[in-house]
């Protein structure tokens, strides 16, 4: 559209050059073509609603991130969509076609639960995602008593609990975040669990069906946060610890841990240049600059004060540079869920914010930040049709491409608990997409846990390169993206160079790879 828009009106111009200077004119013109035509590629990228032609609810009450997950291995990703306040929550099975249908009735998972955090992880290695699920306490009251769920995947859509036989209840917790990752590189993927004023667990996996509370082992005692999640900030190839919470008793500041390699971690949170603020609430990592090092983002904010949010680029050398300000990301708001995603496959980071509001007026406009590849963003949500302006409070987001069309597409949910938005209406959002190429990866590990959490890839266009850390295996606000890894590579045809690091030290090197596909990356072939 644009496109021929732009031709008709540079007709004339060209009768004029012509007359001139001609082969310089030419030579300005058709840049000048090919820049407006580059940024017309990804600015034109909107998104339609597509909550109920995809046979999707309008209205929910979530608490924590829904999350997409392939749990059928075919090839489409699957919803999960965790409603708090005993609530039946959405198990929408998706049909291709971009169709869905909940199956929560014949799916073996509890009708409802005061759930709280979900994530799909294949905890036992057998090549089905499974789905783990925190549930609060009933605001403390059975403490000791309520049990979390984790539901084992026995193919043909059914799930069953297992928690209480592997040991991963955590009874002693109002549970908030969920987060897994094999911390000790033994092909295991282990669960660090976020509570709410209750402290941090950490649950080794065992290999043989049980886990083992390693916690106070790890050097991760009395450690109130609610939100806990795993990444290599320092690529060593050990899975670290960042830690936020908001609404504690004495709200903990926000934490970084190293993995020290021995099982062991280090709180480096000021060695790391990293501000010991309050109140966080959704911990995003992504390498928005593509210099091969994770940075930061976290969202912040209360119902009593609106906070600053923040970004911290990682300097390569184990320390951090706080950029919340230059970035243009830094702005005082109230905001819940994060999520980064290169939705219009420029490849650049761009980064989804939820805006909760206030219980006056309800929410703000939700952020699109687009990357402008300088280090800088700029909110493009309500142009790209996702500000989600609705009579509510802001609550959820995640990002997945349901629809197999190389774009990726969002969900988002509104409605908060303790409010007067419990509940909220929710919208999938369908990416109309670009012109702009782009390459997916499915890891399957082998030596490494088999979802592959923790592998690193690199992929290498020209002199560009991109990084991402495959950790999906985490909700409540750790919005970390979904499997397949997701890259947009812009106007490339070809991705000279994909280089896969797996947590077991394998490092894998794929040359030539064509754009516009989904790859199986399988860890040694
Ligand atoms: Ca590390
Ligand atoms: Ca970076
Ligand atoms: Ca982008
Ligand atoms: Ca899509």
């Amino acid at each position: 559209m644009h496109y021929s828009s732009l031709t008709a009106k540079g007709a004339p111009l060209i009768f004029l050059v012509i007359r001139h200077r001609l082969s310089s004119w030419l030579l300005f013109l058709s840049l000048l073509f090919s820049l407006t035509f580059l940024v017309d590629r990804t600015l034109a990228v909107t998104f339609s609603d597509a909550t109920i032609s995809a046979g999707l609810a309008t209205t929910g009450y979530t608490y924590g991130d829904p999350i997409w997950g392939d749990f059928d291995n075919d090839g489409n990703l699957d919803l999960f969509v965790d409603n708090h306040y005993n609530r039946g929550s959405y198990v929408y099975h998706n049909l291709g076609q971009g169709r869905f249908t909940d199956i929560l009735t014949t799916s073996g998972l509890r009708h409802a639960g005061d759930r709280h955090g979900s994530a799909w992880v294949d905890f036992n290695n057998d090549g089905l995602l499974d789905l783990s699920i925190t549930r609060g306490a009933k605001k403390g009251q059975i403490l000791g008593k309520k049990q979390d769920e984790l539901y084992q995947n026995l193919g043909n859509d059914t799930f069953t609990n297992v928690a209480e036989d592997v040991g991963v209840t955590n009874t002693f917790g109002r549970g908030r975040g969920v987060a897994w990752g094999d911390y000790d590189n033994d092909g295991n993927t282990d669960l660090l669990l976020g509570n709410l004023k209750t402290t941090l667990v950490l649950l080794k996996n065992n290999g043989d069906g049980t886990f083992s509370d390693l916690t106070e082992a790890a050097g991760l005692t009395d450690l109130e946060y609610t939100e806990a999640v795993f990444a290599d900030y320092n690529n060593d190839g050990f899975q670290d610890i960042f830690c936020t919470v908001a609404e504690a008793i004495n709200p903990a500041k926000d934490a970084l841990f190293r993995n020290n390699g021995d099982g062991s971690f280090t709180n480096v949170t000021r060695s790391a240049k990293l501000r010991a603020l309050t109140n966080g609430r959704s911990v995003c990592w992504g390498d928005y600059d593509n210099d091969g090092d994770l940075d930061l983002f976290i969202s912040r904010g209360t119902d009593e004060d609106p906070l600053k949010q923040n970004l911290y680029r990682n300097n390569g050398n184990g320390t951090f540079t706080d950029v919340s300000d230059q970035s243009g990301l830094g702005i005082v708001t109230n905001n819940r869920a994060a999520a980064w995603g290169d939705y219009d496959n420029d490849g650049y980071l761009d980064l989804y914010v939820v805006n909760s509001g206030d219980e006056t007026v309800g929410k703000g406009p939700n952020y699109l930040f687009r990357n402008n590849h300088n280090g800088t963003f700029t909110d493009v949500a309500g142009n790209a049709g996702v500000a989600n302006v609705v009579f509510n409070r802001g609550r959820t987001c995640a990002w997945g491409d349901y629809d197999n069309d190389g774009s990726l597409d969002l969900f988002v949910t509104d409605g908060e608990s303790d409010t007067s938005f419990e509940q909220g209406p929710q919208f999938l959002y369908h990416n109309n997409g670009s012109s702009n190429n782009w390459l997916k990866l499915l890891l399957v590990g082998t030596t490494s846990n088999h979802q592959g959490l923790g592998a690193k890839v690199t992929i290498q266009t020209g002199s560009q390169i991109q990084y991402r850390e495959n950790n999906g295996a985490s909700g409540h606000f750790l919005s970390q993206g979904a499997a397949p890894l997701h890259f947009g590579v812009s106007i490339a045809t070809v991705v000279d160079q994909v280089t896969v690091n797996w947590p077991s030290g394998t490092v894998q090197v794929l040359n030539n790879v064509a754009v516009n596909q989904q790859l199986v990356v399988t860890e040694g072939q």
